[in-house]
């Protein structure tokens, strides 16, 4: 998350969400506001574009039946969110709440009604909170809407995969988007929520068709302004097209990261009209648009398998003009834009300011029929055609050959064979599974096999036992809701399907995970010589109490390519149940072993091998999300990902606080990353990197910070020691506190809550870093304890960025 507030502020205890906000961001989020107020305060067709219903563009009518889905047809084990009121329901079927589905009858308030059933905090509330988590299941169906769905915090919507729900806007719906994501707009003018703790939501397997909605009309699919831990997949969105069109699919005005895939997008004035601090897309395809993508802002963007056909330009990222660069940076690989005017249009030149903003990188990009492959302010920069960009870049760029900039083609990363798809030069994907087609026979749930789930049983044995049957019976091992407290390793053997109901969580307990000296897995994903596949999903990995020795996973699967996770986090302290609140670890409190909570978030060890990690959240909570205010916690964790194996692919990663490193590369190889964004801890450097609770330990190599460049020597976000072939496709580095006061990262200011965030070290080869943003840090790049790039000669949209970084 990002916390921003008053550079007044020294020391925050009790800070209330509503004051937080960053005025630079601020004011590129409201002059956006201000260019799309009319699809902020979109109250329906004009009377000028008289509403008749136009021809439904969705060729295929919904199915009146629901097709079986073991997700919905699974007994429901309900009343099991351990902290909710007795009773309170996880699961949720629109159809129980009056949605009929016929695309006749308006659904509005009975899908409105499933969403808020249960006393949730709504987004005028403002508040969060882990204890009433929800799905909000939609069978097949066409769901007729004339206002917003108002989707809640912590709650999935979910559509079944063999046979995707329609919901159908009315022509005469009003509002801003079919879904108002999470952060609907109060009276205020505010957003409900503070868009940079909105986690833990999903939408899913829906198709939302605006097509009633005359062309001329500026409405918007979803609006989805969210942070970590957020997820849309397998979506469609379809509007009215033509040269008039004024519709957008997805509208993102601020919020810090999310994840999205698998999503398609037809007609409309822009396919996605967003801005956020950083984010990663992949597999989007949009056809019709007049804009394919509009980027309002970002720090840093990651877009992979973009496919954009029939457009006037498929990216516009000139928001802001030359003078005040509004765009951090973006890139594009392995994508293909067909039928375009322009590939991308830019405002970025040597001269353009801030001087570090506009950074873009393409590689692997296929154009057909498009004439113009990057248009400058007031020249070509690339010419198009039909033809495969295979490098180009513009930005800042650190190589061995020294600082300069980057402005034309250059050769692409050598990329490891084994990190492709079959046959293929683009990087491997893979989207979450989501077993359309499994049987409820074939799903072992924890609940039913002795688990309780409630927060206080131990379940270790349990749990053990239904996930050995579940392996070898090839089942689904399916963790209902609830907070699963173990007391020693949980094994996930080769041949697992492991998927938890909204983020089912293992917390772990006791005296195994309380040694900072001994560090022991909770969940350990194969062991040192498995071989085989594992997937995992929808989960949450954690802790309860005095946990200094917990390694919450360990990955050591050499596993078939395609083995992972997807959706699963790490959250340390800051929720009920943690036994690690505001009560227990106020900031004001001196550093102490109750707020000890984990070894290690992430380790994948050396024997791991073709690892995929998706959209996944690696979090030591910096404020208690079960605090009606949010107030800021001092958790003490040592590390945050070790990655030692090779053939690792990690799309959409972030990790947060940890007091030794975020990310470390050590001895690994073959990498794919992107974006991979950090936070440090907000104590330090009180204390620091070297003088906190967990000790270097050379024999896990952890950097040794009696080398850091001089200023405040705080944990860093990136360090990559002895490793080769690490390709990272977008970096956000962030470090906005210094004890808990921003002073230090305010922009404008010096840049100096920390000295170094990413650190090269030893005999590393093939190391390339594109569109590096860091935020706090004075200097950006430290190899072998010398630095290699300054903040202040690459100030960007807030933070400092670079297109390009290369190392041996
Ligand atoms: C995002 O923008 C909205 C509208 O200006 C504002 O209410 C909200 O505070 C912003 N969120 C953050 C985290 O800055
Ligand atoms: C991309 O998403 C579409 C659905 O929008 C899906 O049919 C397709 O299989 C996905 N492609 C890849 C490579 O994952
Ligand atoms: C150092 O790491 C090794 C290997 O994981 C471990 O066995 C040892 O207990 C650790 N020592 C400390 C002090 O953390
Ligand atoms: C850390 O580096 C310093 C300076 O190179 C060295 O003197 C010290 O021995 C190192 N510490 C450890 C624990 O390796
Ligand atoms: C950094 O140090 C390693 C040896 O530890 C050496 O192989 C490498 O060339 C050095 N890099 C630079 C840029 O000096
Ligand atoms: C490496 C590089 O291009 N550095 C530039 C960073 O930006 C400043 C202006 O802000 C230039 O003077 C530097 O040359």
């Amino acid at each position: 998350m990002r916390w921003a507030f008053l550079a007044s502020s020294i020391l925050l205890a009790h800070v209330s969400a509503e004051q937080f906000a960053i005025p630079e961001v601020e004011k590129v989020v409201s002059s956006a506001l201000r260019t799309y107020s009319e699809y902020v305060h979109y109250a329906g067709p004009t009377e000028a574009v008289a509403a008749s219903e136009s021809p439904a563009a969705v060729s295929h009518a919904a199915a009146d039946t629901d097709p079986s889905y073991w997700l919905a047809d699974v007994t429901h084990q309900q009343g099991l969110s351990p902290h909710a009121a007795s009773g309170y329901v996880v699961f949720r079927n629109v159809k129980d709440y009056g949605a009929v589905g016929d695309g006749v009858t308006d659904d509005t308030a009975a899908i409105n009604k499933a969403i808020s059933d249960g006393n949730r905090n709504g987004p005028a509330s403002g508040v969060t909170t882990s204890t009433t988590p929800a799905i909000v299941y939609f069978p097949a169906g066409t769901y007729l809407i004339s206002t917003s769905i108002i989707d809640y915090y912590f709650t999935q919507l979910i559509g079944n995969p063999n046979s995707p729900a329609i919901i159908k806007a009315t022509s005469g719906f009003t509002g801003l988007g079919l879904i108002d994501g999470v952060d609907q707009y109060q009276s205020s003018g505010n957003q409900g929520w503070t868009s940079t703790n909105v986690f833990l939501r999903q939408i899913r397997n829906l198709v939302l068709d605006l097509t009633a909605i005359p062309a001329s009309s500026a409405a918007t699919g979803i609006h989805w302004p969210t942070a970590q831990a957020t997820s849309i997949q397998n979506v469609a969105i379809h509007m009215s097209s033509g040269s008039n069109a004024q519709g957008q699919g997805i509208f993102v005005e601020n919020g810090s990261a999310g994840f999205l895939t698998d999503v398609t997008i037809t007609g409309g004035l822009y396919g996605l009209n967003v801005g956020n601090q950083q984010y990663t897309m992949r597999n989007v395809t949009i056809s019709g648009a007049i804009t394919g993508i509009s980027q309002i802002w970002n720090w840093g963007w990651t877009y992979i398998g973009l496919e954009i056909s029939s457009c006037t330009t498929a990216i516009s990222m000139t928001a802001g003009g030359t003078s005040a660069v509004a765009v951090g940076s973006v890139q594009v690989i392995d994508s293909s834009i067909s039928n375009c005017n322009t590939f991308i249009d830019t405002v970025w030149s040597t001269s353009s300011s801030p001087a570090g903003a506009g950074n873009l990188i393409i590689e692997n990009v296929q154009l057909t029929n498009v004439p113009t492959a990057v248009q400058g302010p007031s020249s070509v920069y690339l010419a198009g055609g039909t033809t495969t960009i295979s490098g180009f870049g513009q930005g800042h760029q650190y190589t061995p050959t020294g600082p300069g900039t980057l402005q034309g083609t250059f050769a692409p990363a050598a990329r490891p064979n084994g990190l492709l798809a079959s046959g293929s030069s683009s990087y491997y994907t893979k989207s979450k599974p989501q077993y359309a087609s499994l049987s409820t026979s074939n799903v072992v749930s924890m609940r039913s096999s002795g688990a309780k789930g409630d927060g206080t049983t131990d379940d270790t044995a349990a749990i053990q036992s239904a996930l050995n049957s579940a392996a070898s019976a090839g089942k689904v091992a399916f963790f209902d809701f609830g907070l699963y407290v173990v007391t020693d390793t949980i094994y996930i053997p080769p041949g697992s399907k492991v998927v938890g109901e909204t983020y089912a969580t293992i917390q772990a307990s006791g005296s195994k995970f309380t040694n900072i000296d001994s560090p022991h897995p909770v969940v350990q994903v194969g062991k040192s010589g498995d071989t085989g596949t594992i997937e995992w999903s929808d989960m949450i990995v954690s802790t309860q109490g005095a946990t200094a020795g917990a390694v919450l996973i360990e990955y050591n699967l050499d596993g078939d390519l395609g083995s992972g996770l997807w959706d699963v986090h790490t959250r340390i302290g800051g929720y009920t149940g943690s036994n690690l609140q505001v009560a227990q670890c106020p900031t004001s409190a001196a550093v102490s072993a109750s707020c000890e909570a984990a070894y290690m978030s992430l380790h994948i060890t050396s024997s791991a091998k073709n690892v995929y990690f998706e959209n996944n959240w690696f979090w030591t909570a910096d404020h208690d999300v079960d605090d009606p205010s949010n107030t800021q916690i001092s958790i003490y964790t040592g590390r945050g990902a070790l990655i030692e194996g090779s053939n690792i692919i990690l799309y959409g990663t972030a990790v947060e606080h940890h007091s030794l490193y975020q990310y470390q590369f050590s001895g690994a190889s073959n990498v794919v990353a992107g974006f991979i964004q950090t936070e440090t801890p907000y104590y330090q450097p009180s204390p620091d990197a070297k003088s906190g609770p967990y000790a270097y330990n050379s024999s896990i190599n952890d950097p040794n910070y009696s080398t850091c460049l001089s200023g405040n020597c705080d944990a860093v976000g990136l360090r990559v020691s002895n490793s080769n072939s690490i390709h990272i496709y977008g970096a956000g580095l962030y470090s906005f506190f210094n004890k808990y006061s921003t002073t230090c990262s305010n922009s404008g200011g010096s840049e100096n809550c920390q000295s170094e965030i990413f650190r090269v070290d030893g005999s590393t080869t093939g190391l390339r870093v594109y569109t590096l943003n860091t935020v706090g840090v004075t200097n950006m790049i430290t190899v072998n304890s010398s630095s290699e790039a300054l903040y202040s000669d690459n100030i960007s949209v807030y933070p400092d960025g670079l297109a390009l970084f290369t190392y041996n």
